[in-house]
């Protein structure tokens, strides 16, 4: 498969075209995970590139994400195939100050496949929703950061968590471009996955712990 078409599609910003070569890639009998990999995330990391070499600008990094969002809500159905059992309950968020969401939406969806329960808490999410979220019966947070600048809300988000005596109570995974094992041992999150997929491994792990 040539996924060289909508890959250019989501550089452009062309969500329509986007939606349109994502179904037919699936209808071609093109496994959704691939799709993912080769077409939309790879396109991303260009984008990512190019901006940071100047070539483009927020503008067009937004447009190219829409598409992307585009191409995503078509593969959802075919990346979630839910299981019966509840595996657990995980509250998922983007932390303050940050409104990345394309990578918590990859990871919130996958998770939401092998069969959790979530709690999407969205973006710009503070320590204190965190907390609340907890208190609703929350058994994993996951925090998202892709800015150098708000990973240290997952920080304030576990001191949150230790005020409140509820640290005990929760596991806490945490991811995002700029985000490491090393940073996770640092602040003492009790897990890092580097990808979506890992993330709902992980999950599962933590639960089991
Ligand atoms: Co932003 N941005 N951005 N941006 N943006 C980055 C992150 C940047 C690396 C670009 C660059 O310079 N190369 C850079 C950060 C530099 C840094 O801090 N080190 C950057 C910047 C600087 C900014 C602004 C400050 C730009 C400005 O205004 N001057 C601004 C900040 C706004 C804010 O948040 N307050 C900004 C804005 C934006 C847009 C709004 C235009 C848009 C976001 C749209 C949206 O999300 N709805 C955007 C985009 C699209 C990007 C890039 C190009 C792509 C991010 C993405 O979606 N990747 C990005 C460059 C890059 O990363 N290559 C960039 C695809 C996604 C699937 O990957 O999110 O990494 P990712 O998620 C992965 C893993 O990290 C992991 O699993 C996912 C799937 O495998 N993962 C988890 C993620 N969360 C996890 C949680 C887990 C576990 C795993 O457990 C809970």
């Amino acid at each position: 498969m040539d996924f060289m078409e909508i890959y250019h599609n989501v550089i452009d910003g062309q969500a329509p075209e986007v939606e349109a070569g994502v179904k037919a890639a699936l209808a071609a009998g093109v496994g959704a995970e691939e799709i993912l990999n080769n077409a939309l995330i790879a396109a991303m990391n260009e984008i990512g590139q190019r901006f940071e070499a100047g070539d483009l600008f927020v503008p067009e990094m937004l447009i190219a994400a829409r598409a992307m969002q585009a191409g995503l809500k078509i593969l959802k159905p075919a990346l979630a195939k839910a299981e019966v059992k509840a595996a657990g309950k995980v509250a998922i968020g983007t932390v303050k100050g940050d409104l990345h969401d394309i990578g918590k939406n990859l990871v919130a969806m996958m998770l939401e496949g092998s069969g959790f329960e979530i709690m999407d808490l969205g973006v710009d999410v503070t320590p204190e929703a965190f907390v609340s979220a907890v208190r609703n019966g929350a058994q994993i947070i996951g925090m998202s950061a892709l800015l150098t600048t708000t990973m240290p809300s997952m920080e304030s988000t576990l001191k949150a968590l230790r005020e409140a005596s509820l640290r005990e109570k929760v596991k806490v995974m945490i991811g995002g471009a700029p985000v490491t094992q090393d940073y996770a041992n640092k602040i003492g999150a009790d897990a890092f996955a580097p990808d979506a997929s890992s993330a709902t491994r992980i999950a599962r792990q933590l639960m089991e712990s």
